[in-house]
């Protein structure tokens, strides 16, 4: 690679990165003794990648956790969490106590969500909104696979006057990366696992707060301790509670930093 003189900070950013990045890659090719037939292996499977519109999965699964523990550094709030690759804008618009949209006879166990949303002096902060996404209990999300419908299991919750949000909705699932696609055969073929714990996603916003995405997770769950995307963090992680009439609870309050 030959470095020619940077003009701007953008662009040395640019150069000082992927060159490093790069570097170690060919570092690592040497290292393995990657051979001809390997190299046009991997070129066949990345575009493949491209082609099955696999990017958003596997750079989410394999990088984003890295680049979130980054940001995470930057704030005293609640811990945040990876996006991944299935949030929509967009969703309904509700107001807590709010139930998820779901079928007439969407299967799985009901879960009551409950918390407060506050700033870093503890003040609740109403007419913030949970922005929550999750899977079905099948493990599947709406808009990503063909039986839940548009907005199955997707809201915007605002909070009442006191911060507080309480959400119905269902007990996801596990979530199994496709094992159709590039991503799920390289995972095969690596002899990994396919899995993510059971989660809720959440984007936490206010105003003038700078907004949280997360993710919850569920103790003693499956695939908790290890999630093909390393994103699980022991702080949130949601104890179940049964309320008794054979539905779940659970409990979680988000501190939301200064924007
Ligand atoms: C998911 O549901 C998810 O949250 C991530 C990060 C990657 C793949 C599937
Ligand atoms: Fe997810």
């Amino acid at each position: 690679m030959t470095t020619t003189a940077a003009v701007n900070p953008t662009q040395q950013r640019t150069a000082e990165v992927v060159a490093d990045i790069f570097g170690v890659i060919n570092e690592r090719l040497v290292r393995h003794s990657v051979t001809y037939p390997e190299y046009q292996a991997a070129k066949a499977w990345l575009i493949k990648v491209g082609e099955a519109g696999e990017w958003p999965l596997l750079l989410d699964v394999f990088f984003e956790h890295t680049i979130e523990k980054l940001a995470s550094e930057r704030r005293q709030g609640s811990s945040g969490c990876i996006e991944g690759p299935y949030y929509v804008p967009g969703a309904p618009e509700l107001s807590s106590p709010a139930t998820l949209p779901q079928r007439p006879d969407e299967p799985g166990d009901v879960l009551v969500f409950t918390g407060t949303v506050r700033d870093l002096d503890g003040n609740p902060l109403p007419g913030s909104v949970v922005d929550i996404w999750q899977a079905d209990a099948l493990g599947y999300y709406s808009q990503f696979h063909p039986d839940p419908p548009q907005w199955n299991l997707r809201a915007n919750v605002t909070t009442g006057a006191d911060g507080r949000f309480e959400i119905t909705t269902v007990v996801p699932a596990p979530y199994e990366i496709p094992k159709e696609g590039p991503t799920g055969q390289l995972i095969r073929a690596a002899g990994w696992h396919h899995w993510r714990p059971a989660h809720l996603h959440m984007m936490v916003r206010a105003q003038g707060c700078r907004t949280l995405t997360s993710q919850l997770f569920f103790a003693g769950g499956e695939y908790v301790d290890e999630d093909i995307a390393s994103a699980v963090k022991p702080e949130l992680t949601l104890e179940l509670a049964h309320l008794g009439d054979g539905r779940y609870a659970a409990e979680y309050d988000f501190t939301l930093d200064p924007a």
